[in-house]
C-alpha cells in the first residue's frame, strides 16, 4: 500500500485532517484501532470554539452542525449562590457552538465515506518506521494479515494511549504533566437543559457543570474523588449532589430523569514536545491533554489539524516546506496558551482536598475580581471562545 500521508487514529483529529487533505487532492490512509461503532459510542466534548466551526465549514462537514447545533453568546459561572454571566458577544464579539463531539465525528465519517476515503478499522500492531528518512512507512495487522503502508508523512492522531508519541525516542521527548486529585462524573439525561447556556458551578461541596446536547438531552457533571467508581453513584445520589452545588435561586428549575450514560473521566494537564520528529507530526490528544474545564480538548485537536493541514498542503501544492518545518513550534505555542487557561479555570472552580483557609480566600477573591472587572471577563471570554491563530 502507498499514500502521501498516513494518519494513525480515526477520531476527530485524524478524520478532520484526512478530509482537509483529500479536499486539497492529497492522498491519505487512516488507520483506526477500534470499530467505527466503538469510536461513535464515545460521549466526550460538547463545546466548539468558532475557529473550530469555521475549520469544519472549510472541510465541508458543517451542514448538520449549523442545523442542529446551538450557537451560544455567553456562559454562566457561579460560586455558591453568586451567579455571573460572561457575555462573549459584547465582551469579545465572539461565540461558541454547542454540538457534541460524537456528532462531529459522525459527520466526519460520513464525509470521508462520500470522498471515498480509505479508513481501515480494527487494525492492530501499528508500528511507525524510518521516521527520520524521506520514506517512512507503517506496518500493521488487519484481518490477521501483516501489511505495510509506504508514505511521505505520518500524522499521529491516535490519542493519549496511542503509539505515535511513543515512537519519538525518550531521549528526545519532554513531557509536562499535572494530575488533578479528582475526576468528573458525567451523565446524559433525556431532560430539558437547566439553562439556555452552560453553567460552571463552584460550591463548598465541589464543582458541577450544566451543559447540553439539544433541547431534550442534557449533559451534566459533578467533581468526584479519584477513588470513586461509577457504580458508587446512583442517579439519585448524582441528582442530589448536582443540585446541591447549584445556586439556590435556580435549583427549582432543574428537571431530573434517568441517566442514559454515566462515566467518570480523570482530569490531567499533559503536554509533550516536540510535536514533530522527522516525518512524524502529532495532533490532538496524542500530544496533549487538558482538563475539560475550559472545553479545549477537541478544540486543540482542531487547532493542530488546522496548522498541520495548511503546512502539508503548502508542502505538496507549492513545494514549500517552511510551514511544515515550523508546525511543531506553531501548534505548541497555541496549545500551551489553552493549557494555561484550562488549568486556571480548573483551579478557579474546583475545591482541592488540600486547600488551606487562605487558598479558599484567594479562590473567592478570584471570583470576586472576575465579577467586578470587565477586563478580567474579557480575558476569560477571549480564551474560552478561542484565541487567534
Ligand atoms: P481521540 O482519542 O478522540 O482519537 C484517537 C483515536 O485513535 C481513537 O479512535 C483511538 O481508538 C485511536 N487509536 C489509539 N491508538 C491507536 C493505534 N495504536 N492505532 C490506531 N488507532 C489508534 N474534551 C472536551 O473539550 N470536553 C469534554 O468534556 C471532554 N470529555 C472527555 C472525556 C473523556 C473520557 C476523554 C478520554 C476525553 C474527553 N475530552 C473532552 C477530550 C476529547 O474530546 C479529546 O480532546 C478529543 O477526543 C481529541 O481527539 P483526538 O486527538 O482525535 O483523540
Ligand atoms: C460538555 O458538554 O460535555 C462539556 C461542555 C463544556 C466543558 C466540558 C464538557 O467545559
Amino acid at each position: 500500500m502507498k499514500t502521501q500521508v498516513a494518519i494513525i487514529g480515526g477520531g476527530p483529529a485524524g478524520l478532520l485532517l484526512s478530509q482537509l487533505l483529500m479536499n486539497a487532492g492529497i492522498s491519505t490512509v487512516v488507520l483506526e484501532r477500534q470499530s467505527r461503532e466503538h469510536v461513535l459510542s464515545r460521549i466526550r466534548a460538547g463545546v466548539m470554539e468558532w475557529g473550530t466551526v469555521e475549520l469544519l465549514k472549510t472541510a465541508g462537514v458543517s451542514d448538520r452542525m449549523f442545523k442542529e447545533g446551538f450557537p451560544h453568546e455567553g456562559c454562566y459561572l457561579s460560586s455558591n449562590d453568586r451567579m455571573l454571566r460572561i457575555d462573549f458577544e459584547h465582551l469579545v464579539d465572539s461565540r461558541v457552538m454547542v454540538y457534541g463531539q460524537t456528532e462531529v465525528t459522525r459527520d466526519l465519517y460520513n464525509a470521508q465515506d462520500a470522498a471515498g476515503a480509505t479508513v481501515l478499522h480494527n487494525v492492530s500492531d501499528v508500528v511507525l518506521n524510518d521516521l527520520q528518512t524521506s520514506s517512512p512507512y507503517v506496518t500493521f495487522t488487519k484481518d490477521g494479515q501483516a501489511l505495510r503502508l509506504e508514505c511521505e508523512y505520518i500524522a499521529g492522531c491516535d490519542g493519549f494511549h496511542g503509539v505515535s508519541r511513543k515512537s519519538i525516542p525518550a531521549s528526545v521527548l519532554k513531557e509536562y504533566e499535572k494530575v488533578y486529585p479528582f475526576g468528573w462524573l458525567g451523565i446524559l439525561s433525556e431532560t430539558p437543559p437547566l439553562e439556555d447556556e452552560l453553567i460552571y458551578a463552584s460550591s463548598d461541596r465541589g464543582f458541577a457543570l450544566a451543559s447540553m446536547r439539544n433541547a431534550n438531552l442534557s449533559r451534566y457533571y459533578v467533581q468526584v474523588p479519584l477513588t470513586d467508581k461509577v457504580e458508587d453513584w446512583s442517579d439519585d445520589r448524582f441528582w442530589d449532589a448536582f443540585t446541591d452545588r447549584l445556586p439556590s435561586t435556580i435549583r427549582g428549575q432543574l428537571v431530573t430523569g434517568p441517566s442514559i450514560e454515566k462515566s467518570i473521566a480523570p482530569l490531567r494537564s499533559f503536554v509533550s514536545e516536540p510535536m514533530q520528529w522527522g516525518r512524524l507530526s502529532l495532533c490532538g490528544d496524542a500530544a496533549h491533554i487538558v482538563p475539560p474545564t475550559g472545553a479545549k480538548g477537541l478544540n486543540l485537536a482542531a487547532s493542530d489539524v488546522r496548522y498541520l493541514s495548511q503546512a502539508l498542503i503548502a508542502r505538496f501544492a507549492d513545494n514549500d516546506p517552511t510551514r511544515l518545518d515550523s508546525y511543531g513550534a506553531d501548534a505548541l505555542a497555541r496549545v500551551k496558551l489553552a493549557m494555561r487557561f484550562s488549568w486556571w479555570m480548573t483551579l478557579l472552580l474546583h475545591r482541592f482536598p488540600d486547600m488551606s483557609a487562605f487558598d479558599l480566600q484567594m479562590q473567592a477573591a478570584d471570583f470576586d475580581y472576575l465579577s467586578k472587572s470587565r477586563n478580567a471577563q474579557i480575558s476569560l471570554a477571549e480564551n474560552y471562545t478561542g484565541l487567534p491563530f
